[in-house]
């Protein structure tokens, strides 16, 4: 079997970081991003050392299509054939009713969670169709199917990529590249700690007397969809901790 290779956006830490080690595991030769680069660069040497596969570590902020374009188009020639594409890099800036919200906190969001996903499939899905295949997963959310309580912004971001994902299934049917939305309820990650401007505090409390989700339980779940056979497209997954029913509903013991 020849060697996939993935890109994954955002491995510096949480889904990303877990996905990148499974992937490894499994002998997938990677592109890892993200903006820190010392994480990065730890990364790749882990992957390398413990998996022996071949990393290539791109340091980037993907709300810039500049730093985007030149990051894809810099690849080694051997390395601008993509497989797989995980569309992982997001996050939530901030929490409460709408008319509190911060502008920069929208634009952070919407820039990276939305346009940043946009810039890098735009890119990649040309490397796809010239092979006529490929796999591009998009990490959207159960925010994304809910709105909920104070996520106005974040909900509307997630809600474009359910959108771009229904796109993506249609625009690129004629390619053979499959499309699969994976969306989580609460992971615990460091995405909380980013929400609240990293107060430890308020990010502990969002899993208070629940079990959230392990970052390794999403790669998993990743990894079962890129594994099937490629006639077979898993085309949305909806997955929460046991304690957690939807957006609104869960069950926490004090
Ligand atoms: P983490 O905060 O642990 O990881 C987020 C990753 O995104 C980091 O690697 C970060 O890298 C990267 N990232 C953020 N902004 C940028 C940027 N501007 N440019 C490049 N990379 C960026 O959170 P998670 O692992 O939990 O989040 C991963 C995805 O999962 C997100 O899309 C999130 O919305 C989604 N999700 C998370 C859930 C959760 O409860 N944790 C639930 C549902 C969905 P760096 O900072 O180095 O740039
Ligand atoms: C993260 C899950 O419910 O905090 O996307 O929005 S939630």
């Amino acid at each position: 079997m020849t060697t996939k290779t993935a890109l994954i956006t955002g491995a510096t830490s949480g889904i990303g970081m877990a996905t990148a080690l499974l992937f490894a595991q499994n002998g997938i030769r990677l592109i890892i991003t993200g903006r820190r680069n010392d994480r990065l660069i730890a990364l790749k040497q882990q992957l390398e050392s413990e998996y022996h596969v071949e990393v290539i570590a791109l340091c980037f902020d993907i709300r810039s299509n500049a730093e985007v374009e030149a990051a894809i188009k810099g690849l080694p020639e051997t390395w601008q054939k993509i497989d797989i594409l995980i569309n992982n890099a997001g996050l939530a800036a901030g929490f409460g009713s709408f008319e509190k919200g911060k502008p920069d906190h929208w634009e952070q969001m919407i820039d990276t969670n939305v346009k940043g996903l946009m810039y890098i499939t735009r890119m990649v899905a040309p490397l796809m169709i010239e092979q006529m295949q490929g796999h591009i997963v998009n990490i959207g959310s159960i925010a994304g199917k809910e709105v909920y309580p104070g996520g106005n912004v974040y909900n509307a971001s997630k809600f474009a990529v359910d959108a771009l994902t229904k796109a993506f299934r249609m625009d690129f049917l004629p390619y053979g590249i499959r499309v699969t939305s994976i969306n989580p309820g609460m992971v615990e990650t460091e995405f909380s700690l980013v929400r609240f401007d990293g107060d430890a505090q308020a990010a502990k409390n969002v899993y208070k007397g629940l079990q959230p989700l392990s970052a390794a339980d999403i790669a998993d779940t990743i990894w079962f969809v890129v594994s099937r056979p490629s006639h077979v497209n898993i085309g949305d997954i909806y997955i929460t901790p046991t304690a957690q029913a939807n957006a609104y509903f869960s069950h926490r013991v004090e």
